[in-house]
């Protein structure tokens, strides 16, 4: 066993290519073994095992900054860098997080759980570094989910901007977010895998590059870079991240351990201004249940970790019913759409998504434009019902009040996961929403104590046009009192 030797995240940059194969496959099977018995949700992180060692062969984790966005795919990290003996306590009560997470340690370099983050913090680090006359890497790994928010865009932009040396940003894209993403974004990162011809030359470029003393190497790169850019732009039109102000290296495969570190140490050792670097990754690579059901494998509670399976608990959660309640709903009133930001499934959409998929929208993560999205339709008579979790809420509280709330805006928005939601941890409890919504004006708050309520609230908001209703329901099976449910529970 090689992971029980690595005692020191370096170690990892003295291993040969055999060998870290074989720790790849070793922290996959521990990861299988803990998460297959986490009394909790586990998350699909298999597909970020190989980036990760290429990451610890080529940087040091400890002056160098890796910021993981949202954090769910850092399990192979937190392994390796001093974490695997208390691995097993993932996600409980006392033990680590699910996140990154500075007070657990100083190998995180930002806390996180919320998504779309890591570009802001990466740049904010680097331009610290730049600010303090220091030198190091600042390194932001973010998923294409992740890139759905807008706050990724407002970094990107800035990035450009600044242009600061050493800051990377590595796209970690399985064309996933918990569902399949979504957006124009997506579609075109699809067509950048077919940009053979200008990767070819890229690869030339490099590979006569490294060859050449230091002395002539910088004014060689600078002078390749912008043949390569006019080059670039008749190979593969309109490459918005170079368009931003970053150098685009990829689409690489992230299970090439080998390339991986070749590619990162050429980044690192040649390229000057930002750079993102395009990792093409299989969510759940290297345990077949879940890259065969990615989307299903993202919180899922304990299973069976030869089959995958998890048992079925038969009970009605509170986004069952509210779920199911508005596909009954939709039936009746023609004008109700269904809003999700990336999280279909999660809010018990997936049956309206079924039934109505042209009156439900997800518009990738992305809660703020989810909510003034609502505030348009709203104004040319749609009745939009907006499913959002509570603490991903308070990133659109400004849309509440201003395009919604002010002009009195009949949006209903259903605020699941409202209160204590346990083991996602502090990132994710909705234990704010009462305290940011109750000064808001023209808005109703409602609050359910069992799933007939909540159906009677939907029913009654469905039909409530003086203003925007806002309903909020706990994680969890629902208290159902019988009296007039329409709706059956799960087989
Ligand atoms: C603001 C916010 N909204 C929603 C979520 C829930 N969420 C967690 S992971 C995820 C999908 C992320 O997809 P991607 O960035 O592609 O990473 P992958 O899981 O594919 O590695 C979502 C929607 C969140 N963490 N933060």
């Amino acid at each position: 066993m090689f992971l029980e030797r690595i005692d020191k995240p370096t170690m990892v940059a003295k291993l040969n290519n055999e060998e870290l194969a074989q720790l790849a496959a070793e922290v996959r099977q521990r990861i299988i073994d803990v998460v297959a018995k986490t009394v909790a949700t586990s998350r699909p992180v298999w597909g970020t095992v190989d980036l990760t060692l290429a990451l610890l062969s080529v940087f040091d984790p400890i002056k160098d900054r890796v910021v993981w966005d949202v954090g769910h795919q850092s399990y192979a990290w937190k392994i390796l860098t001093e974490r695997n003996a208390r691995f097993s306590t993932l996600r409980q009560y006392g033990g680590i997080s699910g996140f990154t997470n500075r007070d657990e340690s100083p190998y995180d370099a930002f806390s996180t759980g919320h998504s779309s983050t890591s570009i802001s913090a990466a740049l904010g680090i680097a331009a610290a570094r730049d600010l303090r006359r220091e030198s190091f890497h600042s390194i932001a790994v973010i998923g294409d989910g992740a890139l759905t928010g807008g706050m990724s865009f407002e970094a990107l932009n800035h990035s450009g901007h600044l242009q600061p040396d050493k800051f990377i940003v590595i796209l970690n894209d399985n064309a996933m977010s918990i569902s399949k993403n979504v957006g124009g974004l997506q579609k075109y990162m699809a067509r950048m895998y077919a940009s053979k011809s200008y990767n070819a030359l890229k690869k030339q470029v490099w590979d006569l590059s490294s060859s050449l003393p230091s002395s002539v190497r910088r004014r060689f790169i600078y002078g390749a870079q912008k043949l390569e850019e006019s080059m670039m732009n008749i190979l593969v039109p309109n490459i918005i991240f170079e368009d931003l102000g970053f150098k685009y290296v990829g689409p690489i495969d992230g299970h090439d351990i080998p390339h991986l570190i070749s590619i990162l140490k050429r980044v690192k050792n040649f390229m000057v201004g930002p750079v993102l670097i395009h990792v093409v990754t299989q969510k759940g690579k290297g345990y077949s249940p879940a890259e065969e059901d990615a989307s299903g494998f993202h919180g899922v509670g304990p299973f069976d970790n030869e089959s995958g399976k998890t048992a079925c608990s038969g009970k009605l959660s509170y986004s069952d019913v509210f779920g199911q309640s508005l596909c009954e709903l939709a039936g009746k009133h023609k004008e109700i759409v269904a809003i999700t930001a990336a999280m279909s499934a999660g809010t018990g959409l997936s049956s309206f998504e079924k039934m109505y998929p042209e009156r439900l929208f997800d518009v990738g993560i992305a809660e703020q434009h989810a909510v003034t999205l609502a505030a348009g339709m709203a104004t040319k008579g749609i009745k939009p019902f907006v499913a959002i979790y509570s603490s991903f809420m308070q990133r659109a509280l400004d849309q509440v009040i201003h395009d919604v709330a002010m002009p009195k805006l009949p949006v209903v928005f259903c605020i699941d996961r409202a209160g204590l939601v346990g083991e996602d941890g502090a990132t994710h409890q909705g234990t704010f929403d009462i305290s940011f919504l109750q000064f808001i004006p023209n808005l109703v708050i409602l609050a359910p104590s069992c799933a007939e309520e909540l159906q009677a609230m939907l029913v009654w908001a469905a039909s409530y046009y003086d203003g925007p209703v806002a309903i909020r329901y706990p994680r969890g099976t629902a208290i159902c009192r019988n009296i007039k449910l329409w709706i059956s529970r799960p087989e």
